[in-house]
């Protein structure tokens, strides 16, 4: 039973307070998956949810960054690279964490999370983390134009979509003396190049070595970000409505950083990404260009366009939704953020329809179905032949799941993910889960 086995994956994934992604691959807290999974156990152990989206916030820097990994002080140095040492970094919590950021999805999560089960004082506790988060931003990463810009492929989340491949060629390759451990676990033919990995590494160390200040050669306005910036505005005015604050000026921004990106990185048929250094649009095929349809402000004309293009370039009609346009020369529907359906993305891009265009959504949401069903929890999946692609186990794969057919059911019957945790009774134990960061 699919839902029975999301929570498995769910609860083998678990660390205490939190959820690792893949127990081999990636072996300590990521930030977004943190989001992603916590919407999921929201349906079925709200708790765990709760203690998921803390735990992270718990390594929160100073100046409001949320960074992307949260190391696990059990787990060995040599398990995942780049691990701790590289990075070099400490909250002030005492947690080694990496320097970089991630979508800020985690306000979305957190709402999503109060909608299942209602908690007030979560959302007083955790409403000036998400607002340090998004002050952050505003802080170290706009620019002129009001766009927020990211300063590393994996602070994409889409770490190497082709739509990296242009801006990565003014950073240099040759980096030396590290080893790669993600092909332990996943076929070098599905993971990024080793060229790649060099140019990765490269502008780590570079931002690494400015302190985490300076961006170095790539620096980008990406669509996915940018929505997920403006989303979490939209997300924190209802919050803030119910803390008893002032919602409207996260309102403004929200509606800000929509006309914004309208205005710079809309080509007529899908946002693109835009490089800060050259001021140019990067023509890409890549969906993260469908996901400004989360945006609730986004202009009828501008979303009407999204959908056409969603429907003749992405097949939304009959397919999962693939990472990249299929009919693009770069579309790989085995490696990596070039071309596989990801859980995550077609989960972003089923919200943004789900008012729009509920027909659309309703398929999207058989195909992430249909997609584990066949082929397990995999971290993704070819979008037609739906054969899985790396690591198994993947915890938003499951997450996302248990969302999906809470709203959606499953084979044409409304189901609930919660109901099926409840079930599994002493498997999946609620009551104390992650009680040192919820006290
Ligand atoms: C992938 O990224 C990490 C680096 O952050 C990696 O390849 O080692 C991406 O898919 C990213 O979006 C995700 O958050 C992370 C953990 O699932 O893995």
């Amino acid at each position: 039973m699919i839902l029975r086995d999301a929570v498995r994956v769910l609860v083998n994934n678990w660390d205490g307070s939190y959820t690792v992604p893949s127990r081999r691959l990636y072996p300590h807290q990521w930030s977004w998956d943190s989001a992603f999974i916590a919407i999921g156990h929201a349906r079925w152990s709200p708790r765990r949810a709760r203690s998921e989206l803390l735990s992270l916030f718990g390594a929160q820097w100073r100046d409001g960054r949320v960074p992307h990994i949260v190391f696990n002080p059990r787990v060995a140095e040599g398990a995942y690279f780049p691990g701790p040492e590289f990075w070099a970094a400490r909250a002030p919590s005492g947690s080694a964490t990496s320097g970089i950021v991630q979508p800020p999805v985690h306000a979305l999560a957190a709402w999503k999370t109060h909608l299942v089960e209602p908690d007030p004082a979560f959302l007083r506790r955790i409403y000036p983390r998400l607002v340090a988060q998004q002050d952050f931003l505003r802080a170290a990463r706009r620019s002129p134009e009001g766009l927020i810009s990211i300063v590393h492929p994996w602070e994409s989340g889409m770490d190497n979509s082709p739509a990296w491949d242009l801006p990565l060629q003014a950073v240099e390759t040759g980096v030396a003396g590290f080893i790669r451990r993600d092909l332990d676990t996943v076929s070098a033919d599905e993971r990024p190049t080793d060229r790649d990995y060099e140019r990765y590494v490269g502008l780590a160390r570079a931002y690494r070595d400015s302190g985490y200040q300076v961006p170095g050669a790539f620096q980008i306005e990406d669509p996915l970000f940018n929505t997920a910036y403006g989303v979490a505005e939209s997300t924190l005015a209802k919050i803030a409505d119910v803390c008893g604050l002032d919602p409207e000026p996260h309102e403004r921004e929200a509606a800000a950083i929509t006309q914004a990106m309208v205005e710079h990185l809309f080509d007529g048929a899908l946002f693109q990404a835009r490089d800060v250094r050259t001021g140019g649009l990067i023509r890409s095929s890549s969906a993260a260009g469908l996901t400004p349809l989360m945006l609730p402000e986004l202009p009828a004309g501008v979303a009407d366009a999204l959908i056409t293009t969603a429907v003749d370039r992405f097949a939304v009609k009959d397919a999962v939704l693939p990472s990249y346009a299929p009919d693009a020369p770069e579309f790989d529907a085995a490696r990596y953020w070039r071309g596989p359906s990801w859980t995550n993305l077609t989960w972003l891009v089923w919200q943004g329809l789900k008012e729009r265009r509920p027909d659309l959504a309703a398929t999207l949401a058989d195909a992430m179905i249909g997609a584990v069903s066949q082929a397990g929890f995999r971290e993704y999946f070819d979008p037609f032949a739906l054969r899985g692609h790396g690591c198994r186990d993947f915890s938003w794969s499951a997450a996302l799941i248990l969302d999906v057919v809470a709203e959606h059911g499953l084979n044409g019957l409304p189901a609930s993910g919660r109901e099926v945790g409840q079930e599994l009774g002493g498997v999946a134990k609620t009551d104390h889960v992650g009680d040192h960061v919820l006290a």
